[in-house]
This record gives C-alpha cells, sequence and structure tokens, in this order.
C-alpha cells in the first residue's frame, strides 16, 4: 500500500501517540467564513484557548495538495489572506486539490474525514452544513451530514445557521443515525441565536455527559459521529428577529444573482453577517471560543479512565 499522504505536525502527531487531548478545527471559516484579518485572528484565538485548556490544536486545511493536520500561525495567516480566492474543499474535492495541487480551506465533512485518519476524535467548528430551505427542490443538503454521520467524530457547534432549514437538518440526522446533543439546552441552537423550535435528540449538562455517551456509542459497536450542539453565550446572542430579516434579504439576493452550487452557504452566510454587521461577527467569534473551549473539555476526558479528571 502506498503511504497515507496526510502530514500531521509533529506536535500534533506526538500528542496522539502519547494518547494526549487533541481538538480538529476546520479552515474554511478561515478562507470563507470571515474577512481578513479577522479570520487569521479568530482561528489564532481559538488555538490558543484550545492550549489554554491542555489539549493541542489542529487546524487542518490542504496546503499545495497536501492535506495538513495542524497548521503553523504562518500557514493560518496566509489562508486567511487568501479568503475565498482559496478552494472551499468538502470531501469530494478532496481527490482534485490533491492531485493538481492546490491550497484551500477544509469543510466540516472534508475536515472530520481528515482528523478521523489522523486519529482525532473531538472537532470544534461554529455551525455545520445541512439542509437548505429549498433542498425539496434543489436537493441541496451539505455533504457534512452525511460524513459526520460516517466519521467517528464529535463536532461541537453552535448548531446550523438559520439561513438552512433547522428542522429538516435534524430529521436527516436521525435518518443517519447521528446522536444530537443539546448542550445545556433541550432546543436546538440557531447559530447566532441560542434556540430554535426544534427539539434536540438529547440535552446533557457536563462534559462528562459527552464523553460517557462517546464511550458507550463505541461498547455499543456504533460507529460514526456525534453532534455537540452548544449555544452562543447569551451575552453575545443576535435577537431572532434581526437574523430572521437578514435571513430573507440575502435569500432573496442569491436567487437574484443566479448563486448556485458550493458557492451557496458562503453568499448566504457572507450577506447575513454584512447586513448584521459587527454584531454578528461578534457572536459568530464568540461561539467560536466557546465551542472551542467545550471541544477541549470533551478531548481531555475522552480516554481518561471513569471517574478520574484529567491532570492539568
Ligand atoms: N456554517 C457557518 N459558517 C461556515 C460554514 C457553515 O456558520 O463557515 C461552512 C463550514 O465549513 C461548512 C460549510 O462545513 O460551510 C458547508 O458548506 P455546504 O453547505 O456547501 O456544504
Ligand atoms: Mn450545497
Amino acid at each position: 500500500m502506498e503511504q497515507p499522504i496526510v502530514t500531521t505536525n509533529p506536535e500534533v502527531a506526538s500528542a496522539l501517540r502519547r494518547g494526549q487531548a487533541v481538538v480538529a478545527l476546520e479552515s474554511t471559516i478561515i478562507t470563507h467564513g470571515m474577512p481578513y484579518p479577522e479570520n487569521a485572528e479568530t482561528a489564532l484565538s481559538v488555538e490558543r484557548v484550545v492550549r489554554d485548556g491542555g489539549a493541542v490544536p489542529a487546524t487542518i486545511a490542504v496546503l499545495d495538495g497536501a492535506p495538513t493536520v495542524g497548521l503553523s500561525e504562518g500557514e493560518i495567516d496566509r489562508l486567511g489572506q487568501a479568503g475565498p480566492a482559496a478552494i472551499k474543499i468538502s470531501s469530494r474535492d478532496l481527490p482534485f486539490v490533491v492531485a493538481e495541487a492546490h491550497t484551500g480551506g477544509t469543510t466540516v465533512a472534508a475536515t472530520a474525514s481528515l482528523a478521523a485518519s489522523a486519529g482525532i476524535r473531538v472537532f470544534a467548528t461554529g455551525g455545520i452544513g445541512g439542509v437548505h430551505r429549498d433542498a425539496a427542490t434543489t436537493f441541496d443538503v451539505s455533504a457534512d451530514l452525511q460524513e459526520i454521520a460516517r466519521t467517528d467524530v464529535a463536532v461541537v457547534c453552535s448548531g446550523v445557521k438559520s439561513i438552512l432549514d433547522i428542522g429538516a437538518t435534524l430529521e436527516v440526522l436521525e435518518t443517519l443515525g447521528v446522536p444530537v446533543l443539546g448542550y445545556g439546552v433541550d432546543r436546538m441552537p440557531a447559530f447566532y441565536c441560542r434556540e430554535s423550535r426544534y427539539l434536540v435528540g438529547a440535552r446533557v449538562d457536563s462534559p462528562a455527559q459527552v464523553a460517557a455517551i462517546l464511550e458507550a456509542r463505541s461498547r455499543i459497536g456504533q460507529t460514526g459521529g456525534v453532534v455537540v450542539a452548544n449555544p452562543v453565550p447569551a451575552e453575545d446572542a443576535l435577537e431572532p428577529s434581526t437574523v430572521d430579516g437578514a435571513i430573507t434579504v440575502a435569500l432573496a439576493e442569491c436567487e437574484a444573482a443566479g448563486v448556485t452550487g458550493k458557492a451557496i452557504t458562503p453568499f448566504l452566510l457572507a450577506r447575513v453577517a454584512e447586513i448584521t454587521g459587527k454584531e454578528s461577527l461578534a457572536a459568530n467569534i464568540s461561539l467560536i471560543l466557546h465551542n472551542a473551549r467545550l471541544a477541549t473539555e470533551i478531548a481531555r476526558l475522552l480516554g481518561a479512565p471513569v471517574g478520574d479528571a484529567p491532570v492539568p
């Protein structure tokens, strides 16, 4: 067999060998999720939060054709500067960008699959992709859902943005057998807002509960991922009416501009962010940091003997 082509940076590789906690981080949020320099600054702050919590961060992307697990600060800045000029890489794009030596940010789908192949079990992000509101006619369902279903990784996120159909996204996750755990909430978070009207599969209130559910899942013999839905901190949450108004405008503009395919999600997210202004960027940054903190706590508990607190 050929050697795997995934490059794992030495710090991440050594942490994994020694059984230390590692948290994977996506990079489409850097290239397509925020403007420069906030994108690179946020990615570096997220890494600091993971380190401060006692785990090793592994931001994942494809650099000149090399799927890379654990970017350097310089590499994060390079992706940030490239922004949407870099490729948005979902699972199906990996063979193309590797063969043609391209650079880009990996979506939740591609990041989860690269993380799992490196042996990382916990992944933090802002929001996952899902079922688009017009999916009944367009069939637009993010590959994130299927990839989470087949990859052994816990994805800590603040739900799906309300540009999507949250109820339909939860139905697909149920069909795919993905546990959806509301962290401290009974209802699915809606990214900028703490709650939608849809119930999660189960509510959890501690990282230890999440770790126990992950362990139980593998003891049962099930494979595949888990979604941990962690709401945006209350002080940074937006008013649902503000967000709804922006979404209505963004959806109409997307349709009028004839945007299709993988460009749809970045277009809608960017327009909602522009219309809602600085407040939504602040909420976005706050929830990502919050998710990274929780992911770090979960990662530190995995593999630790039951009842044993991780060494600080
Ligand atoms: N949701 C966000 N911000 C993002 C994304 C989703 O709040 O940046 C990105 C993630 O990388 C996600 C991707 O994996 O969009 C989903 O794109 P698509 O719908 O084309 O699968
Ligand atoms: Mn799509």
